[in-house]
């Protein structure tokens, strides 16, 4: 699939590596250093605020909590950075200390309560959108994950988890959804946690990448990690225990190492990420099967809703495209015009 960057995107990347650069050159070095050993490279595998939890390249026996250096922006789990680790002989729990953040091929955020752009992690290649027969899938859903894995240049893939869930009443809705998807261009697994069946396939996708899970809550999502990486115990959540606030389970970003390869995180903070930051203009062109007709549209500004020649309804008239998608396109601006 081709990744098209609009010009604000643009912009929006190189605004970002240029503070992530002042972040490196202003670190401060006059901090006392006794008690710190050289400088060296690491793997941030949780972040808690100021506090980030890493791991040296080829030790994944062993993390060591960190605390960052005045003046460095905010780090985040899959981040790379440059620390100075307590020498031997230090006090037990000593921290260890960040004094840069290398650069980020790709940064997820989300807007936090008061509106403002929070990263939740970083170096992300794949995006799995977990779904299941139950809960039932809402397709506005998924699509507001695929709008945001082409925003910030993730591959996104369907995980079907619960496949042993499928029978003759759920089955027909479940393929009808997975064939647009196929269709689309995405891929597809179907995969059960509970038999294993699927289980390799998606492991062999997940190898040399780093992978984030999302999708509601209840599809499986820590139940897939565990059986992905079995001796991690990650809490699942039974669906009829869910209160209306707290449904979500799992509560720390984490990066876990699977055995055949690969690395997932696991964020409830990736989960429940929305779109009100994208400006309501550039939603179509994350839509990768309806952006290419919209250049055809008469007025510039079409809204696609009743123009004379708008060339996306001639498009969907033509049956060019699943109406489906028109549809969560619809649904999509419609929350973002709320904000
Ligand atoms: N039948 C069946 N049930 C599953 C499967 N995978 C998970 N479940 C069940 O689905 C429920 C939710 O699983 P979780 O792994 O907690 O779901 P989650 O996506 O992590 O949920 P949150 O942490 O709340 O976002 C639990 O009762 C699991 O036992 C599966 O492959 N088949
Ligand atoms: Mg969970
Ligand atoms: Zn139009």
């Amino acid at each position: 699939m081709a990744r098209r960057l609009t010009d604000q995107q643009r912009r929006r990347i190189a605004h970002h590596q240029a503070q992530q650069r002042n972040a490196v050159d202003n670190t401060a070095r006059v901090v006392d250093d006794s008690g710190l050993g050289s400088e060296q490279e690491a793997l941030v595998i949780a972040h808690y605020g100021r506090k980030l939890d890493v791991e040296m390249p080829g030790d994944t026996t062993r993390t060591v909590r960190c605390s960052l250096r005045a003046n460095i922006t905010q780090l985040v789990t899959g981040d790379h950075v440059i620390v100075r680790l307590p020498v031997e002989g230090s006090e037990p729990g000593a921290a260890g200390v960040v004094v840069a953040g290398c650069e980020r091929r790709s940064l997820l955020s989300r807007p936090d309560s008061c509106g403002l752009l929070r990263p939740i992690a970083a170096n992300v290649d794949a995006m799995l959108i977990t779904i299941a027969p139950l809960p039932e899938p809402f397709p506005f859903l998924i699509d507001r994950y695929l709008v945001a894995a082409d925003l910030y240049g993730i591959q996104p893939v369907i995980l079907c988890n619960k496949t042993d869930l499928i029978n003759d009443a759920n089955s027909a809705a479940i393929e009808k959804l997975l064939h647009v998807y196929r269709t689309i261009g995405y891929p597809v697994f179907s995969l059960s946690s509970y038999d294993r069946s699927g289980l390799v396939a998606v492991a062999d996708f997940l190898r040399d990448k780093i992978s984030v899970i999302v999708g509601q809550s209840g599809v499986g999502k820590s139940s897939l990690i565990n059986a992905l990486l079995p001796g991690v115990d990650i809490t699942v959540g039974a669906l009829s225990t869910a209160s209306d606030k707290g449904k979500h389970t799992t509560t720390t970003a984490r990066l876990y190492h699977l055995p055949a390869g690969g690395d997932l995180i696991d964020s409830p903070g990736i989960r429940e990420f929305t779109l009100q930051h994208l400006p309501a203009q550039e939603l179509i062109s994350h839509f990768v099967d309806l952006r290419e007709y919209t250049d055809g549209c008469k007025f510039r500004d079409c809204s696609h809703e009743h123009e004379p020649g708008c060339a996306l309804l001639a498009a969907e008239q033509e049956g060019k495209f699943f109406p489906e998608r028109l549809a969560s396109y619809r649904h999509i601006l419609s929350n973002i015009n709320e904000h």
